[in-house]
């Protein structure tokens, strides 16, 4: 493909496994050029993610718990240590308890309900501050993962919605922030994708046929539709985009029935 990265240097948090997010946007940067670092969180998936690192002959595979603001600064320093510099950030991170994505929201105790919140939308600022100094020298761009539940009630979403509302505001207040230093930040709502997290939920199947039944072009969404997204965000063509939310969702937000 042509090498719209070809020279760009970016850090992406949140593969877990081949079906991850992150890792289709990697996989899509990675084939248009970037070199990227990696993060992962937990022994338990650091051999697939050096695998699947290491196929697009990244330099940096490093552990970071998005929950510990000293693993923040020191991922992202090296990472730019590593690359020579950073013109990219995909944040791709989201977890709340999984008792917590049934039943009602209203159920939700405080410590659960903090750590939806810094998990999922808080990291998005630690990781910014800390990327800050480093995009701020390429005009450089960040791009965060969302979805619907985050500004409509979905059945069983329940926390998980406030902490994407949380993260959409947060991205709007980073790229006001960081806007004046030439520095993007935008986020990609996407419908639901058959991720290995999104497959061990409950009634995914019947939202995949919802989607197929009633979004504008009654078609499920894959990856690699949220991949292309999160590129052209992440690359000059977005060069004037900040603060907004693409929807990859085959136009399901825009229906009223
Ligand atoms: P995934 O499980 O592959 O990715 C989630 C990632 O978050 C994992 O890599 C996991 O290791 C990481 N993570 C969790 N807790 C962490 C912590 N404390 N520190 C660092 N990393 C941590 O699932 P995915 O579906 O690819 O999710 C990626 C993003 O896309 C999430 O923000 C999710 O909310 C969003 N999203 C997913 C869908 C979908 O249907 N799959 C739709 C819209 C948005
Ligand atoms: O953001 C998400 C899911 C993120 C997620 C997934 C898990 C599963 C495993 C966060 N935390 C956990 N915790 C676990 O223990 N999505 C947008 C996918 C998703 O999840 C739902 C959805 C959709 C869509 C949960 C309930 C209802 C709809």
């Amino acid at each position: 493909m042509a090498g719209r990265f070809e020279g760009k240097r970016g850090l992406v948090l949140g593969v877990a496994n081949k079906r991850s997010i992150a890792w289709a946007i990697a996989k899509r940067l990675a084939d248009e050029g970037a070199a990227m670092a990696f993060t992962f969180q937990g022994e338990r998936i650091e051999a697939n993610v050096r695998e699947l690192a290491d196929s697009v002959s990244s330099p940096l595979i490093t552990s970071c718990d998005v929950r510990e603001e000293a693993d923040c600064t020191r991922a992202v320093a090296e990472a730019a240590a590593a690359l020579g510099g950073l013109d990219f950030v995909v944040h791709s991170v989201a977890f709340a308890a999984a008792e917590d994505l049934e039943g009602r929201f209203i159920d939700t105790p405080s410590d659960r309900f903090w750590l939806a919140l810094d998990v999922s939308a808080y990291s998005l600022v630690a990781i910014a501050r800390a990327a800050e100094p480093h995009l701020a020298e390429t005009n450089g761009s960040i791009v965060t993962m969302t979805y619907l539940g985050g500004e409509r009630t979905v059945p069983h979403y329940n926390v998980m919605g406030v902490a994407k509302a949380t993260l959409e505001a947060s991205m709007r207040y980073l790229a006001w922030d960081l806007g004046s230093g030439g520095i993007r930040v935008n986020a990609v709502s996407a419908g639901p994708v058959r991720t290995l997290a999104a497959r061990s939920i409950a009634g995914f199947p019947t939202m995949e046929a919802i989607v197929n039944e009633r979004a504008p072009l009654r078609r499920p969404i894959d990856a690699g539709d949220v991949a292309a997204a999160s590129a052209f965000l992440l690359s000059d063509d977005a060069r004037n985009i900040t603060g907004t939310i693409l929807y990859v969702d085959s136009g399901y937000h825009t229906v009223g029935m």
